[in-house]
């Protein structure tokens, strides 16, 4: 009987009679889960609609924009300025918060968004995904400014993402653990399809862009060594390795069957500590993660206790089965106090307990 099913709207409805004054962040929800459907349709239709290709604009991370990006930016505006559940939003596709139009009311949350992630991806039709945080605004804010959107991962009170693949899905969290909804087509409405979801502590599959590996550094260079090494090295069993270079295909991946995600820090561009941006990307995955059961570090630290400096940061980002993430914070504190295992020197390409005095 698919009408006794559990639909994200019911879903919400009887989550916020746990939530204190949960009525209008529901209401919120449901505007997000009618943008996730419009953006879905969007991403479907694809060249059909005549949306693949590039709009030659270059976005304020320096990335090429795809017309799908501003689409889907702007559908998330749309669907979302008017309910008066928000004091403003930010998104990865806008150099500034966006203002709440002054002939709608303003509410006492932030939504900030990254609209498509994965868009490069786009015209390969590979996994690409909606990813959402929604903040409190300060108290008395109703027209906030970028250091309002500036807290961290903490602070948040519900975070998810919508998946556009083979299935069309919204996964999210309001604090009370995560779930997963699958949109029915034929009505128009998610379904609540993966309850409780939870990552197992221990993981054999480990994603990470590889062709990096010169700009690691020594403690992900060491961990990445171990799990290539195998059975046959100091882990004493066999990886797999993903990498799909798209954060929400592979979060989604942790979240159904466990693994590590990482895009650590590296020397490729030392004005940047990472390449996933901290208040749309790490930040939501993160509470994700560990609402799921996981971690979410920076290496050398919780994500989500991250104090944000600017609203387009980026963040080095380890995420995925627990057990995994702690043993690579535990490679980053043993290379920080000079006490790492041997790896080679890259000056001199020999082996040495500690780390060259010279380094
Ligand atoms: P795009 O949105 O520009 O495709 O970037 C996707 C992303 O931010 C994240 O989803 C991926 O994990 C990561 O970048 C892939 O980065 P590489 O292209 O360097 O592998």
């Amino acid at each position: 009987m698919p009408y006794r099913r559990s639909t994200l709207s019911k879903f919400i409805i009887e989550e916020q009679r746990k939530l204190s004054g949960g009525s209008e962040l529901i209401a919120l929800v449901n505007d997000i889960q009618t943008a996730c459907k419009y953006i879905a349709v969007a991403v479907a239709k694809g060249p059909l609609a005549g949306t693949r290709g590039s709009t030659g604009n270059i976005n304020v991370q320096g990335e090429e924009q795809k017309p799908l990006d501003m689409i889907s930016n702007d559908i998330m505006l749309k669907c979302c300025e008017w309910g008066g559940y928000l004091a403003g939003m930010a998104s990865e596709e806008m150099d500034e918060p966006y203002a709440i139009p002054d002939i709608y009311p303003r509410g006492r949350y932030l939504l900030v968004f990254d609209p498509l992630d994965g868009s490069s991806n786009l015209d390969v039709n590979v996994t690409v995904g909606t990813i959402f945080s929604v903040l409190r605004a300060p108290e008395g804010v109703t027209d906030p400014q970028v250091a309002d959107f500036l807290q961290p991962g903490t602070a948040q009170v519900c975070a998810g993402y919508a998946l556009y693949g083979p299935t069309a899905m919204i996964v999210l969290t309001l604090g009370t653990g995560v779930h997963g909804f699958t949109l029915d087509p034929d009505i128009g409405a998610y379904i609540l399809t993966h309850p409780n979801l939870s990552i197992a502590p221990d993981t054999h599959e480990f994603a990470v862009n590889a062709s990096n590996q010169r700009f690691w550094e020594p403690p992900v260079k060491r961990y990445v060594e171990e799990c290539v090494a195998g059975k046959s090295g100091d882990r004493e069993k066999d990886f797999n390795m993903r990498w799909i270079a798209s954060m929400v295909a592979e979060v989604h991946r942790i979240l159904m069957r466990g693994g590590l995600f990482m895009y650590p820090k590296d020397t490729k561009d030392p004005k940047r500590p990472g390449r996933l941006r901290l208040l749309y990307e790490a930040n939501p995955m993160a509470m994700l993660i560990e609402q799921a059961g996981g971690a979410a570090s920076t290496g050398r630290g919780r994500i989500l206790e991250v104090k944000p400096e600017a609203l387009h940061q980026r963040v080095p980002v380890i995420l995925g089965s627990r057990n995994e993430v702690a043993r690579l914070e535990r490679y980053h504190a043993e290379y920080d106090r000079g006490e790492d295992q041997p790896f080679s020197s890259p000056l001199f390409n020999e082996r040495s307990l500690y780390r060259n005095a010279t380094a």
